[in-house]
């Protein structure tokens, strides 16, 4: 179907769109150009929404709006369109669906109507670094890219001007493929470790997710799987696709490996040597593997010499490991996206020397432990605040080789008395990190604006 026609099959239906968020703003403006008539829908009040300009112009346009506590009331619109965020299997919308409603979202839709080429990421850690490399290098190829999804930037609405030939990178959440029915062209899973089980019944739902981006494929289309991560390995089984593997600390017959130091290609018996790990200029071992990631994706599609002055060149994405400033020699890193400890893991490991971390935030529900060894063994001073401070403090203390003198540990109330602790303690030649291991909601709106939060903090200094 081309959008063309799917907005003619919406024409003289009812369409609720569920959650007034980054997902939907653009997609319930593009619909109301094309007189769809739409029903917004979202928890908060108006007060509570933030942006009452939006909300009337939406209303101008011609939505009716549906705000606050009752706002899922009488669900009953011919195609509801959900927001990431909020689960797919909700009383509301068992009820619709049972009453003959469609529930599709942004994303899924995008995926049953886009006209060209699809590259898809997941995974737990490296989804946006990974995504963002895949769609740089494409560019660098010569291809128009769209890049979109879990990364910010909604794609459906942008459909339009989409052509055949062009590709579109996606990052995509669990919470995005819980429901979706279309695989990428090309799926790429960086790895899985715990996450979202606030949310998701368990890891198992949480894996059935992430399977879908390519358990829908067919035999000519491709899947990238991490050989060094188990959880990944093992759903080399249940791919449809082509696999390719890739490993950055066991050898592979086929996939893309890590010899001597340098990414390889292995291909029906010959190794060709891609990308010697010291021409990439981003730090840390995780970084390597979102390049051999995105090198298994793109192998056949982009040179060899542009994915080298890519890397040469590439200093990463805001609020992953991002050097702030130095300040009295001592280096401030925003890693803010770090909302998970495996996350956290891989910032650390990404320095030579122990570093100074601030921690916490909001309780996910998952566990803390792993991150003890890596506390012990990277960090010099920690500082924690938010909801998983005690979880984090008791990882630290009930790791092997724990030593109070060695990992001194402050207990702070509020995010910026956290930052301040940090910058007490921090001597010339000192390196401090946000890479908090926990979700931001309990201070902030996002990880973006914790990020910047901190990045103000210390340009402010
Ligand atoms: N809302 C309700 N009812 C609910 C939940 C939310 O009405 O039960 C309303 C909120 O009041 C808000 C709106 O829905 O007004 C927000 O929707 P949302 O939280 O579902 O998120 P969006 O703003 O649409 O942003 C989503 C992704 N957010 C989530 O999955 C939670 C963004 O990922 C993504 O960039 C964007 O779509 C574009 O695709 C953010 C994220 O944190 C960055 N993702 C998680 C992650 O990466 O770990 C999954």
């Amino acid at each position: 179907m081309t959008f063309e026609e799917y907005i003619q099959s919406l024409q003289g239906k009812q369409v609720a769109v569920i959650g007034i968020g980054v997902s939907n703003i653009p997609l319930i403006k593009l619909f109301l150009r094309k007189g769809i008539a739409v029903t917004a829908c979202d928890k908060n009040d108006r007060k509570a929404f933030g942006n009452e300009a939006l909300l009337d112009e939406l209303e101008k346009m011609g939505a009716v709006l549906k705000l606050g506590p009752d706002y899922l009331d009488g669900l009953n619109q011919d195609v509801i369109f959900r927001s990431p965020g909020i689960r797919p299997d909700i009383p509301a919308f068992e009820a619709a669906r049972a009453a003959g409603s469609e529930i599709t979202s942004e994303m899924e839709v995008f995926f049953h109507l886009c006209p060209c080429k699809t590259i898809g990421v997941t995974g737990s850690d490296g989804k946006t670094t990974t995504t963002t490399i895949i769609a740089r290098l494409m560019e660098a190829a010569g291809y128009r890219v769209h890049l979109g999804g879990n990364i910010g930037r909604p794609l459906l609405p942008d459909i339009e001007s989409i052509q055949p030939g062009d590709v579109a990178v996606l990052e995509l959440s669990s919470f995005q493929l819980m429901t979706m029915d279309t695989s990428a062209d090309i799926a790429v899973v960086t790895n899985l470790a715990p996450n979202h089980l606030d949310v998701h019944r368990g890891m198992e739902e949480y894996i059935a997710a992430k399977k879908n981006l390519f358990i829908h494929q067919n035999s000519s289309q491709k899947v990238v799987l991490n050989r060094d991560n188990a959880l990944t390995l093992a759903l080399t089984d249940q791919a449809k696709g082509q696999v390719t593997l890739f490993s950055r600390q066991n050898p592979l017959e086929e996939g893309v490996v890590l010899e001597n130091n340098i990414i390889c290609v292995k291909k029906a018996g010959t190794t060709r040597e891609v990308l010697p790990v010291e021409e990439i200029l981003i730090p840390g071992v995780h970084n390597i593997e979102n390049f051999q990631a995105a090198i298994a994706a793109v192998d056949g599609l982009v040179s060899d010499e542009v994915i080298r002055r890519f890397a040469a060149s590439f200093g990463g994405v805001e609020h992953r490991i991002e050097l702030v400033r130095e300040v009295n020699g001592v280096k401030y890193y925003n890693d803010s996206i770090a909302s998970s400890p495996s996350r956290t893991m891989a910032g650390l490991r990404s320095f030579r020397q122990k570093v100074i971390l601030i921690a916490g935030g909001y309780d996910k529900h998952i566990p803390y432990d792993v991150l003890g060894p890596d506390l012990v063994a990277h960090v010099k001073a920690l500082v924690l605040t938010g909801a998983t401070a005690p979880k984090i403090r008791a990882a630290a203390v009930s790791a092997p080789g724990y030593d109070a003198a060695q990992l001194p540990i402050y207990e702070t109330e509020g995010f910026a008395a956290a930052f301040h602790q940090a910058v007490e303690v921090a001597q010339p030649g000192d390196i401090v990190i946000l890479s908090p291991a926990s979700a931001s909601f309990d201070q902030f709106k996002n990880f973006m604006v914790r990020g910047d939060t901190f990045k103000k903090l210390v340009m402010d200094l």
